[in-house]
């Protein structure tokens, strides 16, 4: 005889992904309803939490003669099912059968009571059509579906397995100031704000604090945090706030050794992210999720503008950088060449890097420096920096800069100070490149843009 469970019964919540290795038997789940099949006999619901989606069954009864206690308990609850919005949030006691038949997991729950704990509105202001904009007005009823849901547990399981590279090697995690006084990249793309007396401003980078952190004798440090740049475009790899993965080390001899952390780093990222979710994202977003293998190909800048002049596209931007276009050109020529998603490209013309870089010993017009692209966009900035500070204070000055307000900088370099070097990597431009996704509005969990500030 099955157990009669109803509103009654005490039993412990058991999270939907779990239902699998549970025993037929008593169950409570809890989540939201996703869909409902009203039928006259028989209603179903796909009820949903954080970690899947189950069918709940009920035998309709849709009448009840007095004194019929078990009949009665039935039309409550079959009446509560039919009047279910889309999106409430319900806590359900039943009885759990395996089943294969069940196409959804194999399994269902028969209810055998239902409690609505917060009901929706009737409408859901969104559908799976609605545009972007739109979907991110509604971002908390957007994010409820599978593919959203798995998008920011990959995301987690990448930030983890950087950061357990890093502590694994004894880097220091460091929280650097996001209100500076002065710009941390450049004047362009900057919030300035009001501070009291006088004015602030959002890093765009933790560049200079990272920095510091070499003179500090921390050796290897490392930050996960936000970084702002007001920049008016509305790119689909362009946001005003954005997630930005730094790392800085000591005792670097050029920018190689940089890229030789950077590369082994991801692996770690997408390793990890393979072995825990490679199945569920072939299943969810239908390819198969690659780990890259180290070394990641490397050319130069000068070797890449040959590439892509060679590949037919003559778009050369003025200052001699790559454009999209020209990344996306080396991109493909990594792949095709390669077999490999990611390439360096390295040794960036000093005219078009920050003073901060180190030029060549031989050559003042090249730089320690590099760009990590990924599936056809650039995904960081890497670089020896500059620590002689004559030639640091003098390279500020021929980018225009005012060393009297870079003055505390410049006092990082005075006092003793390793060679270094490090990276930014946009969290964000990873995972939208590394899941195939149109642009890093999907991949972020609340976007800021120039006309988005809400929700
Ligand atoms: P850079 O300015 O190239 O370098 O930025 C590093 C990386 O940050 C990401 N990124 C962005 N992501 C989303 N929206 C934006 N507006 C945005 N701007 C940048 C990109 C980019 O490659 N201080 C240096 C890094 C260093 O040398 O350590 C820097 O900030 O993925």
């Amino acid at each position: 005889m099955e157990e009669a469970v109803d509103s009654t019964t005490v039993i412990e919540r058991t999270r939907i992904a779990d239902l699998a290795a549970l025993p037929d038997g008593p169950v409570a789940v809890a989540g939201w309803v996703e869909t409902v099949r009203d039928q006259k006999k028989v209603q179903f619901v796909v009820l949903r939490d954080e970690t899947g989606a189950a069918q709940l069954v009920n035998p309709a009864t849709r009448e009840a003669e007095d004194g019929d206690d078990d009949a009665r308990a039935r039309l409550a609850i079959t009446n509560e099912i039919s009047g279910l919005a889309h999106g409430t949030f319900v806590h359900v006691r039943g009885t759990l059968k395996h089943d294969e038949r069940v196409k959804l997991g194999g399994l269902e729950v028969k209810v055998g009571s239902l409690e609505v704990v917060s009901a929706a509105k009737p409408e859901t202001p969104i559908a799976d059509d609605s545009s972007l904009d739109k979907r991110l007005d509604w971002r908390f009823l957007d994010l409820r579906n599978r593919k959203q849901n798995l998008i920011f547990r990959i995301q987690t399981t990448m930030e983890h397995a950087f950061r357990t590279y890093w502590v694994e090697r004894d880097y220091i995690e460091i929280h650097t100031p996001k209100l500076m006084a002065s710009a941390s990249e450049s004047r362009a793309e900057l919030f300035q704000l009001e501070y009291f007396e006088t004015t602030a401003y959002l890093a765009q980078s933790p560049q200079n604090f990272k920095q510091m952190a070499q003179p500090a004798g921390f050796g290897a440090v490392f930050e996960i945090a936000d970084a702002f740049r007001a920049d008016p475009s509305f790119t689909s790899r362009h946001a005003t706030e954005f997630t930005s993965v730094d790392a800085e080390i000591s005792w670097v001899e050029s920018h190689h050794d940089v890229m030789a952390m950077h590369e082994e780093l991801l692996v770690a990222g997408f390793t990890a992210v393979q072995e825990k979710y490679g199945k569920e994202i072939e299943e969810v977003f239908g390819f198969e999720f690659v780990v890259p293998t180290a070394p990641f190909p490397r050319v130069t800048l000068a070797e890449a503008r040959k590439i892509v002049a060679d590949s037919g596209h003559d778009v050369v931007r003025a200052d001699g950088d790559l454009d999209p276009e020209g990344e996306r050109r080396v991109s493909a020529w990594a792949k095709e060449t390669h077999g490999s998603e990611f390439v360096f490209v390295t040794d960036y013309d000093a005219s078009i890097r920050p003073y901060y870089h180190m030029r060549h010993a031989d050559d003042p017009t090249l730089t320690n420096s590099y760009d990590l692209l990924f599936n056809g966009a650039e995904i960081s900035t890497g670089a020896q920096r500059e620590h002689r500070v004559e030639t640091l204070e003098a390279q500020a000055v021929e980018k225009g800069l005012d060393p009297e307000e870079l003055g505390w900088y410049l006092d990082f370099f005075r006092y003793g100070v390793p060679p270094h070097g490090g990276f930014g990597m946009g969290l964000a431009r990873v995972l939208m490149l590394a899941l195939h996704e149109p642009s890093i509005r999907e991949v972020t969990y609340l976007f800021r843009g120039p006309t988005r500030l809400t929700p």
